[in-house]
């Protein structure tokens, strides 16, 4: 490889550190434990997963004598947006492969779930992943967000796996991406294919947890990467005392990375997706507090600060989602469409929209600037919905209070940022690194048992690496059924903040204390040539997990 930094050459020597647990893969033994059921639904479940539902969890123990291990065929696949530290699960699972048979191979399907479906692989040999160890990224194989879902997916994924002669499939990713696994581990398995299946927790935004799970890696860089850069733009703020910052954090529906975030750094305020709803929160009571927020502030001569936004915030404001709903139906009519494509000016567009909407919806609306109704008007997908995700919420913001401060004759100098993808792909923190090895690791091991349908777990995360306890657990034992689509699903249940976990009641104990005085709080860059108590640092709410 050319170009490597010097950090990265020292990165690419790492060996991350595995637990006790899993130090010695010869001689481990699998031990069923209880059976694990979902906490609902089970019997709608149990219908569609005959073949991987109520099964143990698996946990694992030194036996006295090695065991003889045949050797293994196995594919990774990863699936969805990146989060550092997926190279190192297939690094942990090929070495852990290799340890358990040496001629055990190898796979890699390219540019996600579509791989599996199109046949299309590489062989991961030595040579090929030694440049990948500790690398941030998905460039290895890549990765997509597609699924493999209908008939003919699930039946060309099978015929792959089955050319392939695959003992084993990993699948790397999130909430939807382990419902997908654990739909072609049942499939696999009702059609008498030997192909297990093994999910393992991906996702920067930490909504894939559970009383197993205790964290999707991903989520402990990604925080302490946009905690640094909001920590800069803090200081910057006192320094030049002149811009409040509006900060969207990447995180998909969940508020976890912004409650992460604000616990590390302390900012004037953070929004709470989770608390806006149970709150019953409407625009204008958000763009209050936050005006109340800057005029208090601004009697003290403090005009500027940060303001963290999560990025999912607007599904959480129900006058919005009624509006967005509106908006849809209406611009869905052909005849509706034409009329507003005949006019000329986007004032006149508005205009006539405005003309159809619930009262409701239009004081909404009236609130938006029109950059954000241009958006909501023109920006849509191909199903012709607006795209609710891409609506530019913290200059939305910034618009509505500087409305309302204007009408107190204060004056709002706002800049707006959005992280997000600056978080995703950078060299995993040495706890990212360290899981996502020993996740490898576990998923080889379940495979070498001949287990399927389960995900990787590793707990006791607080605890020092060596006393983490390694452990497979049933993926239907997380499912549920949900509407998506307007169609009944079994899903595995997102985790959004809990407004009673300790994390968001410390945050709640010290937002007052932050919004006032200025007690920012400066995490710095990632460290990995530090004393473990830095580099080996874990996420706060991880610290705090009930
Ligand atoms: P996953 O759920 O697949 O891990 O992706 C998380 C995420 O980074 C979200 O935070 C964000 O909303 C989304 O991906 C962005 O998607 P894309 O990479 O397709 O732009």
């Amino acid at each position: 490889m050319t170009n490597i930094s010097s950090l990265q050459k020292e990165l690419l020597k790492y060996n991350p550190t595995l637990p006790n647990c899993l130090k010695d893969l010869s001689k481990l033994k699998i031990v069923l434990k209880e059976k694990a059921y979902p906490k609902t639904d089970e019997k709608e479940i149990e219908k569609l997963f005959k073949n991987t539902y109520g099964k143990e969890i698996i946990e694992f123990t030194s036996s006295s004598s090695a065991k003889e291990n045949q050797a293994k065929k196995v594919a990774v696949v990863f699936s969805g947006g990146q989060a550092s530290g997926g190279h190192n699960v297939i690094t942990g699972l090929f070495d852990a492969l290799k340890k358990l048979h040496p001629s055990s191979k190898l796979f890699g399907f390219l540019k996600g779930p579509i791989g599996i479906v199109n046949s299309k692989y590489i062989e991961l040999t030595k040579e090929i992943i030694d440049d990948y160890r500790n690398m941030g990224g998905f460039d290895l194989i890549g990765s997509g967000r597609d699924k493999i879902e209908t008939d003919e997916q699930l039946n060309n994924a099978y015929e792959t796996a089955k050319k392939l002669n695959l003992d084993g499939l990993v699948v790397i990713g999130g909430d939807d991406s382990n419902t997908n696994a654990c739909v072609l581990a049942e499939y696999f398995k009702k059609h008498d294919l030997k192909t297990n299946v093994i999910g393992v927790p991906k996702t920067i935004d930490g909504d894939l947890k559970n009383e197993y799970i205790e964290t999707s890696f991903g989520f402990d860089t990604a925080t302490k990467i946009y905690s640094d850069l909001i920590a800069n733009i803090q200081r910057d703020a006192l320094s030049a005392k002149k811009y409040y910052h509006f900060i969207k954090l990447m995180g998909r529906s969940a508020s976890h990375i912004a409650l992460e975030c604000a616990l590390k750094t302390h900012p004037n305020m953070a929004i709470i997706s989770e608390e806006v709803l149970n709150k019953k929160m409407t625009l204008e009571m958000i763009t209050k507090e936050i005006a109340n927020l800057i005029e208090e502030r601004n009697k003290d001569n403090k005009n500027y600060g940060v303001i963290l936004i999560p990025e999912g915030l607007i599904e959480f404001i129900d006058e919005f989602k009624i509006l967005i709903s509106e908006l849809n139906k209406i611009l869905s009519d052909k005849k509706v469409e034409e009329e507003i494509n005949n006019l000329n000016s986007l004032n006149e567009k508005i205009k006539h929209i405005e003309q159809l909407l619930s009262k409701e919806s239009l004081n909404c609306f009236n609130l938006l600037p029109n950059s954000i109704k241009e958006q909501l008007l023109l920006d849509r997908d191909p199903h012709g919905n607006v795209k609710v995700s891409q609506i530019e919420t913290e200059k939305l913001l910034i618009e509505t209070v500087k409305k309302t401060l204007k009408e107190k004759n204060i004056k709002l100098n706002a800049l707006s940022h959005f992280f997000g993808y600056e978080g995703r792909s950078s060299f995993p923190s040495l706890f990212d690194a360290n899981y996502c090895y020993s996740l490898g690791h576990v998923a080889a091991v379940l495979i070498n048992n001949n287990l399927s349908g389960y995900m990787s777990s590793l707990s006791n995360l607080k605890d020092n690496t060596d006393n983490w306890i390694a452990r497979g657990i049933p993926i239907t034992s997380m499912m549920n059924i949900e509407k998506r689509h307007g169609i009944l699903k079994p899903v595995i249940k997102k985790a959004l903040v809990e407004l009673d976990s300790k994390a968001f009641k410390e945050f709640e104990k010290n937002r007052k204390k932050w919004a006032k005085n200025d007690d920012y709080a400066y995490p710095g860059p990632i460290q990995y040539f530090a004393d473990h108590e830095i580099s080996l640092s874990i996420p706060i709410s991880l610290i705090l997990r009930d």
